[in-house]
Parts: structure tokens; sequence; C-alpha cells
């Protein structure tokens, strides 16, 4: 019997399911667009930017050009695009380095949204046109040091001084915190909850860079303080009062991290399979074995179900039916994929995978902090534990 021929791939190992085939044109446009931005100017810098720990700003110009900043919103020079467009920024630019993914995520999801959602139109005047250009960077300030996990527990306190507000406390591992323009924070009042606006250079406040990091190193990560910093009664977001205003940022955001860590996957994915194809052992290529085929379709089968899951996430958005528990779902599933398939690249690579010349590497110590960051494994797996049983365990 002679042995069976080699026919050559018919399938995308990056779409084997053909998930693409289900976007619209505009969708594509948007694709298409931010691939071609972190090919031509992110990939070939990147490497770069995470082993000299430098965030790499020079690219917010582009970004904010292409209408990345805010692209859910309408107005406000804002594109108005749908969920899927949004995973698929995210998606692609997260295929380029989870950094800029976060900018995106932070400045969207997390800073334009809120001032969308529960501004007044004043302030959506003053910032929104702004943040969409990308001439002012925005942070959010919810986690604090003695535990993000819990932030109903926070201990920043605004207070009421005549007509002002007087804000004091600290937040930890805030991204774009050491570059932003201006901190949304959330501080308990006598009221509850609310979201404050904190301008850069207000008498007061200080923000660090965090140092040593080994993931996200081309991320600005820092730490906020506050020490007695006045601010005018229009620095609050009046829509915003308790803790379910910072909350519904965190939906918006965490779908995008839905899409965006399987860019990373992808990134990881395609690299692990040139490489299995060329790397001769033992006379034949790695991709002739039948342990590492076995192992190329384990992942290929994780992330094509990722995908799915990811885009019927955002179609359930768009017609208005998502529930929070849904999007943990989708959060904790594509963080673990995509954690799990750049471990498996990274080994499938041998020594080459621990040298930032290849994405592996980077893409799994930037995922360490995307598993992490936007609720923990445990808090969305606990949030899904909730949603079917009626019990918080948290
Ligand atoms: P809980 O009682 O569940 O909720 C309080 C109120 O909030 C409402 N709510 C939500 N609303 C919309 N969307 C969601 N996802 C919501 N989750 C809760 C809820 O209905 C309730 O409303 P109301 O009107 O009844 O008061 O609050 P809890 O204290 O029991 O906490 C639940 C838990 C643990 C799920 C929550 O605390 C949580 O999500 N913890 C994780 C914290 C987290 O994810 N932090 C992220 C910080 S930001 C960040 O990491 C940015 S990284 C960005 C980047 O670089 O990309
Ligand atoms: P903790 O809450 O202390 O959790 C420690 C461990 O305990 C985790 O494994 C957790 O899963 C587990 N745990 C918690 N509760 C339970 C429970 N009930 N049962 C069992 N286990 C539990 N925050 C912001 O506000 N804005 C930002 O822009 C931002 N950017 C970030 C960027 C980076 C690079 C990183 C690393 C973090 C960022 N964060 C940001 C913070 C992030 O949201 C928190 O790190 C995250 O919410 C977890 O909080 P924590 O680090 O305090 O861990």
């Amino acid at each position: 019997m002679s042995p069976p021929v080699d026919r050559g791939p018919n399938l995308d190992a990056t779409d084997f399911l053909g998930v693409d085939a289900e976007l619209g044109a505009e969708e594509r446009t948007v694709r298409d667009t931010v691939a071609r931005l972190v090919n031509e100017r992110v990939l070939p810098i990147i490497g770069e930017c995470f082993e000299s720990a430098r965030f790499p700003q020079e690219l917010i110009p582009a970004i904010g050009q292409l209408g990345l900043f805010g692209s859910s919103l309408r107005g406000h020079g804002c594109a108005g695009l749908n969920a899927t467009s949004y995973g698929l920024i995210c998606r692609e630019l997260e295929r380029g380095d989870s950094a800029l993914r976060s900018l995106v995520s932070v400045q969207s999801s997390l800073c334009m949204h809120p001032i969308d959602a529960f501004g007044s139109e004043a302030q959506r005047q003053r910032w929104l046109p702004a943040m969409a250009r990308g001439d002012v960077i925005g942070c959010f300030g919810l986690t604090e040091p003695h535990g993000g996990s819990d932030p109903a527990s926070m201990r920043t306190i605004a207070r009421r001084a005549g007509a002002d507000w007087v804000l004091n406390g600290s937040k930890m591992w805030i991204t774009n915190g050491p570059i932003a323009h201006v901190a949304l924070v959330w501080a308990q009042t006598d009221e509850g909850v609310r979201g404050f606006l904190v301008e850069r250079g207000s008498r007061g406040f200080t923000a660090q860079e965090v140092q040593h990091k080994f993931s996200l190193r081309a991320s600005s990560t820092g730490a906020l303080f506050f020490d007695e910093v006045r601010l005018p009664p229009e620095s609050m977001l009046p829509q915003a009062l308790g803790l379910a205003a910072p909350l519904s940022c965190l939906s918006h955001a965490r779908l995008g991290i839905c899409w965006g860590a399987l860019g990373a996957a992808q990134a990881c994915l395609a690299e692990a399979l040139a490489h299995c194809a060329e790397r001769v052992l033992f006379g034949r290529a790695l991709v002739h074995t039948q342990a590492v085929q076995i192992r190329l379709a384990e992942m290929v089968r994780a992330l094509a179900a990722a995908q799915l899951l990811a885009l019927h996430l955002a179609r359930r958005k768009e017609r208005g039916e998502l529930d929070p528990a849904q999007i943990s779902l989708g959060k904790w599933n594509s963080c673990r994929v995509a954690l799990d398939i750049a471990r498996e690249c990274r080994d499938l690579l041998g020594g080459a995978g621990i040298s930032v010349e290849h994405v592996a590497i980077r893409h799994l110590l930037n995922l360490e902090s995307v598993v992490t960051y936007e609720g923990t494994q445990t808090i969305h797996q606990l949030a899904v534990g909730r949603a079917v049983t009626g019990v918080a365990a948290f």
C-alpha cells in the first residue's frame, strides 16, 4: 500500500470554521483596515517595545485617524460601529500585542463609553471628540491595592466641600495611568459610588509607572494617588451612581477582550504551524508526526469554538440580548483558550520559543495579565456559577 499523499492545506488554521465569512461588508473593511495598521506599523516594532518596556505612543495618532477610539459610540466624532466591529478591532490589535488592545479597550469602553452614558452633554462635548482623535488619552481607576476582585470594598473617598469635591485614596494597576490626560476615578461618597474626571496636573494627584512588569511590557501601567484633590462639580459624572456604573463599563470592555485574546492566539498558532512545517527532526518536518498534528488540531478545535462563541456574543449584544454572565463566560473562555494555545505554541518552537524574536512568549506573558484584569478567571467562573444557581459565592 502506498503512503498517503500530501495535498497541502485546504483550510485556514486560524479560521478553521470560516467564521469570518459570516461578517458583513463594513465589518470586513474594519477588520482589513486594522489588520493593515498592525502588519505595517505594529509588528515591525512591537518586539523591541516589549523588550525595552516601551509603550509605542507614536501609534496613537494613526489609531485615532482610523476611528478606533470610541468606535461604538454615535456622534461627537465617533464612528458608531456595531459590537462585532469592536470585537474585530480588538482581535486585530491584539494579534499585534495585548498592549494596543488594552489602550483601545480603556479609551473606548472604560473612558469614552461612561462619559457618553453617564456624563452631561457639556462633558461629552468637552472630552469625546478629543478622545476620538487620540488628542486626549484617558484611564479608568477602579482597582485599589488591597483587592481588585472586590471593588465594592473601595477605600477611595470623595467628600463634598461646598460645591466642590475633595478626593483622597489610591488606585493600582491602572492601564494608561502614567500617560493619561484624564483619569476616570471611582470613589465612595455619601450618596454611593461615583465617577470623577480628574485631570492630569490637578494639585494632589500623582501617577507613577509600575516597574518590573514581565507582562504587558509595551503598555503603560500606573499607580494613582489622590491627596486632598479638589475637584469642581462638573468633574463628576451626574448619571453614574452605584457600583453598577463602573461594572456596566466592564461589560463592554470584557466583550472586547473575548475577541482580543483570540487575536493573540491566532498569531501564536500561525507562527507555530509555520515553524512545524519547516523544522526537520529525525528526517522529517514536525508536521509529518502524529503527535504534532494532534497538538495542532487540538488548538484549532479550541480556537474555532472560541471564535464562534465570540461572534455569537457580539450578535446577541447587537440584538440587546446579552447578559453580563454570558460575557463572563466569553471572557473566561477566550483567555483560557488563548493562554493554553500560547503556551503550547511556545513549546512547539523549542528553545527558540523563549526568544522575543518569536511572538509566542510575548503573547503568553501578556495573556497572564489579560486573564487577570477585567475580572480574574475565578471571578468569571463565580459569575457564571451565580447565574445558574442564584447563589453569590464570591
Ligand atoms: P453585584 O452585587 O454583583 O453588583 C453590584 C451592582 O452592579 C450590577 N452589575 C453589573 N451591571 C452591569 N454589568 C455587569 N457586568 C455587572 N455586574 C454587576 C449589579 O446588577 C448590581 O446592580 P444594582 O443596581 O443591583 O446595585 O456586586 P458585587 O460586589 O457582589 O461584585 C460582583 C463581582 C465580583 C462580579 C464584581 O465585583 C466584579 O466584577 N469584580 C471584578 C472586578 C473587575 O473586573 N475589575 C476590573 C477593573 S478594570 C480593569 O481591569 C481594566 S484592564 C483594561 C485593559 O488594560 O484592557
Ligand atoms: P485579587 O483580587 O487580590 O485576587 C487574588 C486572587 O484571588 C486571584 O486569583 C483571584 O481570582 C482570587 N480570588 C478573588 N476572590 C476570590 C474568591 N471569592 N474565591 C476564590 N478566589 C478568589 N484595574 C483598573 O481599575 N483599571 C485598569 O486600567 C487596570 N489595568 C490593569 C492592567 C494590568 C497589566 C493588570 C495586571 C491589572 C490591571 N487592573 C486594572 C487591575 C485588575 O483588574 C486586577 O488586577 C484584577 O481585578 C484582580 O485584582 P487583584 O490584582 O487585586 O487580585
